[in-house]
């Protein structure tokens, strides 16, 4: 039994997904990013870029940090949702890999200014919109793939499963998708897979509820530099 640690948010659901899709038991252990579970040297020590998501394997003695390394282990390990072709493998690496460079990383900076930034995104009208504009950017590089093929990468692969949880929250970042319609048939397909569907219902138990942060959550959240890394490997030796 897989042991999933886990907040419920786009990279936290990639892992759900990608667990229900193969058929495989897992324990979901809550991770609180507001008060600072990511911080605990129990979790360091499986993933000591304190994010989640981060995967046990009991069976193979192994843990896992990095959405995109967890999604490949499990595709190696079941053989599902990537070719071993070399040719099939590599095309659904290279959009793996680009949604955990690109996709992933501008939506969550985009997310920040749009939901969090103090005195709301039009207050940091230059950050907001270069991330907005670098995100509706990825949705026209999805839609010349998504034109052509059902899926990004050939069959439905890890890379859909990476990508998909990105673009749920697009009407909160304030995205349209009418200028998308292959992008709109894709997130719609996914939608309505049920292991997707029952993915995305584990996680809806441990949503953080809408509304402010606590002055400490967002402390938590927003206020990590270097010295807070170099205090909890400190807290984590003593
Ligand atoms: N590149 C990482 C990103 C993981 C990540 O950013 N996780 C966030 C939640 S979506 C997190 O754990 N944040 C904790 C924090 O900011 O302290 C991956 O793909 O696994």
């Amino acid at each position: 039994m897989f042991d999933l640690y886990f907040a419920s948010t786009p990279n936290g659901w990639k892992i759900t997904i990608m667990l229900e899709e193969c058929e495989l038991p897992f324990n979901l252990i809550p991770v609180n990013l507001g008060t600072g579970d990511q911080f605990k040297p129990e979790f360091l020590k499986i993933s000591p870029n304190n994010r989640m998501p981060a995967l046990v394997d009991p069976d193979a003695g192994l843990s896992i940090f990095e959405s995109g390394a967890i999604l490949q282990y499990l595709a190696e390990k079941t053989g599902k949702f990537m070719p071993s072709d070399l040719h099939g493998r590599y095309n659904v690496l290279q959009w793996l890999y680009w949604q955990i460079g690109g996709l992933g990383p501008m939506a969550g900076q985009l997310s920040h200014f749009v939901n969090y930034a103090p005195d709301g995104k039009e207050a940091h009208e230059y950050s907001h919109t270069r991330y907005a504009n670098e995100y509706d950017r990825l949705f026209a590089v999805m839609e010349r793939s998504l034109s052509e093929n059902e899926y990004l990468a050939g069959d439905y692969s890890i890379a859909d499963i990476a990508s998909w949880p990105w673009i749920v929250p697009y009407k909160r970042f304030e995205q349209s998708m009418d200028a998308y319609p292959g992008v709109r048939r894709w997130f719609d397909a996914i939608k309505v897979r049920p292991a997707v569907q029952k993915a995305m219902e584990a996680g809806k138990a441990l949503q953080r509820p809408a509304g402010e942060m606590t002055e400490e959550q967002r402390k938590m959240m927003f206020g990590q530099s270097g010295s807070t890394v170099q205090q909890a490997a400190q807290d984590q030796a003593e």
